[in-house]
């Protein structure tokens, strides 16, 4: 009783640092009664003991040995970084120092992309926010931690039943001296399809305030035009402003002579004339051949002379040359991910490129022992994640024909197995080269790689030919995300869309081909936040959470139904969150800062006869009982 009045108690409850979800408006949707936060995650894990989750149902589960992992100390407190200099000096300064440096300079994209590209996008933020003391305290020389934005966003919101927002701020908070980055499609958002542009700005603008340091900024279809309301917003913050380049092809083949050196190069000056304080080459697919980088980061660095920064994903196994390449070749920064979340459809392993290049003139001054320490964490860390693992046990050269982005190629092979088509993922893999190509040969990329994956997608399962899709005479019906392609909605491409296919998808509608900001109407910010929290039961819509709305509406309100009937689930261990617990087992939930519930599992009952099953708790030592329905 003495807890339960405790939970209950104002101060308690004011606890509008961590989580802005508390029981203090009329409960949402159909949840008649208001229940403390401890209620709600008993229910949670009561629910998920005798049901399961339904995410990792029929997948891999973790070995009984798999415990919740714990970081390495931090050494000492934390050094200055480039933070620190971006804080004292600005944006500009920060792209000065980078360009002095002799060391290559390194991001750790395992918060992000690693994750994204190995595990589905599922990593939950109490596994980053633990380790993050550490890589302030430990990492001090990593340029930036790559930690928000691409597909995590929604993903938060989506599955994990987290608000991003929130894990930004977390991070940014234990990581004081160090550089945030996220990954930003300009127009696109954090979403799949061009938002008006106050909608981009207000969102750019939350960003910045809730923690995001460096935005890399890109378009799907390299289209300059349509990042410059990005890119200014970013400036705007005083924040890094990385204008991105998209690389696709390979600009030594003469046969894609579409994408060659000059297009990179004049592409690289647009975006310097756009006011990027850094230049990013982003190898989405992990393309970009050692031969290439060398020639490639030659060019764009006397051409362009803005600082570079090196992204790309190690799928057909050489991307560790092609940097070391790039290195060579003076490039400024590269992405790595820690040795446990890299290879495969990741970055590159973090550890290895420090060895390499020990005791050379680009040495990058990371502490190699202090590195492995942290990716034994995060070794330890994947492996409660085995139900999202993608299983690609080996490189694939095959990249090279379908030039998949490393965080699409999981999802779509994801996609392909409930669509029944698993075995026939080569031919998928084929079929997406040639959409391509019968698209005009685009950039693939969040959104405009969707487009090309539901594509090939339906032409495999419907067992339709390039040939078919162009002919005129064939009926084919186009997926939603072609026809909104077709008709404009993602920007144009280098050239435009093949006239014929656009004739063919629109049926004779005229697409717009101007930038698409330039016609959608402003959201009225204000009125949305007011419809918002009416919609929400006068719940009080701060600007976090109304970004969140305008990126995602459905998804914003799913999740603040299930935060409503479930409180906060982001505190719960990794395991439990996923499997529920054993009887017996005992976990803790720090549900605020110094208060935390100690949960112990004591039994699960036997389902009576309307359906319910008792789940037996002690919480912090007293005795509780929950009841939920058994659905299996
Ligand atoms: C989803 O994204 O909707 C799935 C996440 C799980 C939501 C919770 S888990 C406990 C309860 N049981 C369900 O089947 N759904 C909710
Ligand atoms: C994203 O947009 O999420 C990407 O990772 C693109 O590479
Ligand atoms: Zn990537």
């Amino acid at each position: 009783a003495f807890v339960e009045n405790l939970l209950r108690h104002p101060t308690f409850l004011d606890n509008s640092y961590t989580t802005k979800f508390i029981d203090n408006t009329p409960e949402l949707f159909k949840f008649k009664k208001r229940r403390d936060r401890a209620t709600k995650i008993l229910t949670y894990i009561a629910d998920i003991t005798v049901n399961g989750h339904p995410e990792t149902e029929g997948r891999a589960e973790p070995s009984a040995q798999v415990k919740t992992p714990h970081p390495p100390a931090p050494q000492a407190d934390p050094a200055p970084g480039t933070r620190t200099l971006l804080e004292q000096k600005g944006p500009q300064a920060v792209a000065g120092w980078m360009a002095a440096q002799k060391q290559l300079l390194l991001t750790d994209t395992t918060m992000r992309d690693g994750h994204q590209s190995l595990l589905a996008t599922r990593m939950r933020s109490i596994d980053m926010i633990r380790v993050a003391p550490t890589y302030a305290a430990n990492l001090p020389q990593l340029f930036s931690v790559e930690c928000w934005g691409g597909a995590t966003f929604d993903v938060a919101y989506r599955f994990l039943q987290e608000c991003p927002w929130q894990r930004l701020r977390d991070l940014r908070k234990a990581m004081p001296n160090l550089l945030t980055q996220m990954l930003l499609r300009a127009s696109n958002g954090v979403g799949y399809t061009n938002y008006p542009d106050n909608v981009v700005q207000a969102f750019v603008k939350q960003a910045a305030a809730s923690g995001v340091d460096v935005f890399r900024v890109f378009d799907s279809l390299n289209w300059v035009e349509n990042m410059r309301v990005a890119m200014d917003a970013v400036i705007a913050a005083d924040k890094v402003c990385e204008g991105t380049i998209c690389y696709t092809g390979d600009i030594l083949n003469p046969d894609r002579a579409k994408y060659d050196l000059k297009y990179y190069v004049a592409m690289g000056k647009d975006l310097k004339a756009a006011g990027a304080h850094i230049l990013g080459l982003k190898d989405m697919a992990g393309l970009l051949k050692p031969a290439s980088a060398t020639v490639l980061v030659k060019a764009l660095k006397e051409e362009v002379g803005l600082p570079i920064h090196f992204h790309t994903h190690d799928t057909s196994g050489i991307a560790g040359a092609t940097i070391l390449a790039a290195s060579d070749a003076g490039v400024d920064a590269v992405d790595v991910a820690m040795d446990a979340f890299s290879g495969g459809t990741s970055q590159a392993c973090l550890g290895s490129i420090v060895e390499a290049l020990r005791h050379t003139d680009r040495d990058t001054g990371l502490d190699i022992a202090l590195v492995r320490e942290v990716s034994d964490y995060w070794e330890a860390v994947r492996a409660q994640y085995v139900a999202f693992e993608s299983g690609l046990a080996a490189p694939a050269s095959e990249v090279y024909l379908h030039e998949m982005p490393g965080g699409q190629f999981t999802n779509l092979k994801a996609q392909a197995r409930s669509l029944g088509l698993e075995d026939r993922w080569h031919e998928v893999a084929q079929t997406y080269a040639d959409v391509n190509r019968m698209f005009g040969d685009i950039v693939k990329v969040t959104p405009s790689s969707k487009v090309v994956g539901d594509m090939a997608l339906m032409m495999v399962s419907q067992n339709l030919t390039r040939e078919q899709v162009e002919d005129p005479d064939t009926d084919v019906s186009f997926p939603d995300s072609v026809i909104d392609m077709m008709r404009g909605n993602l920007g144009q491409p280098p050239g435009g869309f093949p006239k014929a296919l656009i004739k063919k998808v629109l049926k004779g509608e005229k697409p717009d081909t101007s930038r698409p900001g330039a016609h959608l109407p402003p959201v009225d910010l204000e009125q949305t936040r007011t419809d918002l929290s009416k919609e929400l039961e006068g719940f009080e819509v701060d600007d976090e959470d109304l970004n969140g709305y305008l990126m995602y509406p459905k998804v914003f309100l799913d999740y603040m139904g299930r935060h409503r009937q479930y409180g906060p689930m982001r505190t719960l261990p990794t395991r439990a969150f996923f499997y529920g617990m054993e009887p017996g087992e005992e976990i803790t939930a720090e549900i605020d800062p110094g208060k935390t519930l100690e949960i112990r599992l004591q039994a699960v009952g036997e389902t009576n006869e309307d359906g319910d099953v008792k789940v037996f708790f002690e919480l912090n030592g007293q005795p509780r009982t929950i009841r939920v329905p058994n659905r299996l």
